[in-house]
């Protein structure tokens, strides 16, 4: 088991990639500590989004907690950290990874739907890794943190002129941290996901056609799911991947390299 009794904060881990990212980390025998925020918890069913997958870890054998907050906001890191280490007394993974992606034309995009996208995708990257880095700092041992960059960290998008800038600076801010906790033993990294099938983009998926046209442009053949990720973090947060820090892992079937 790959993070046997390592304790892993998840952001944004209620639905998509995150919550794909803390079932995936506690197969491999971590704890879990999931932030999520109740305006985007949409009800799945009879249960909530979190309640599901609370359910889930649990079910595995592991134990994890869910506390409610907007990345943005930098309390939230800092009381994550907090109920965190206050729950299982240690925190070795940041998987940082709560995101929006309101697409959106750019000519007549409202400031408010530009500085949310802004506030949630990059500040808040910012505001948890800084938490959690000081805590990792003061344990002394190290830590991994990974966070959910893009495939749009490289390419553009022209209803996503607010959230390609958001993820080309999660990509930069990994880097940054690198070296900025190199001397701490904390490594820095970050995936790139392609097109992955999650609620983020369900109503741009929802056409069919730009599906059909997106799944064509993928070497491999299809969208990716949200575990293709996830397994990556995995593996960038796990002592398999020790030196390795200041990289950025593309997830994408190959997508981004199709260019001829
Ligand atoms: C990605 C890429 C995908 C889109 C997501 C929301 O960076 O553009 O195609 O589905 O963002």
């Amino acid at each position: 088991m790959l993070l046997e009794n390592k304790v892993v904060i998840v952001t944004g881990g209620s639905r998509g990639i995150g919550r794909a990212i803390a079932v995936a980390s506690a197969k491999e025998g971590a704890d879990i500590a999931i932030n999520y925020w109740g305006d985007n918890d949409k009800s799945y069913g009879r249960m909530s989004a979190v309640e599901e997958v609370v359910g889930e870890i649990e079910a595995l054998g592991r134990r994890v907690i869910a506390i409610e907050g907007n990345v943005a906001d930098r309390e939230t890191g800092v009381q994550l950290v907090k109920r965190t280490v206050e729950a299982f007394g240690h925190v070795e993974v940041l998987a940082s990874n709560a995101g929006i992606c309101p697409f959106h034309a750019f000519l007549d995009m409202p400031a408010s739907v530009y500085e949310t996208t802004v506030a949630v995708n990059l500040n808040g990257a910012f505001y948890v890794t800084q938490a959690v880095a000081n805590q990792m700092k003061e344990q002394g041992t190290g830590g991994a943190i990974v966070a959910t960059s893009s495939i749009s960290a490289l390419v553009g998008g022209g209803m996503q002129t607010h959230y390609t800038p958001t993820k080309a600076g999660v990509h930069s801010l990994m880097q940054s941290c690198a070296i900025a906790l190199g001397p701490y033993g904390i490594r820095c990294n970050s995936v790139m996901p392609g097109t992955i099938a999650t609620d983020l983009n369900a109503d741009d998926l929802s056409d069919t056609e730009k599906r059909a046209y997106m799944e064509k442009r993928i070497p491999l053949g299809r969208l990716g799911d949200p575990d293709d990720v996830a397994q990556c973090v995995v593996f960038l947060a796990s002592d398999r991947a020790r030196y390795v820090t200041g990289a950025a892992l593309l997830v994408d079937g190959g997508l981004f390299v199709n260019l001829q």
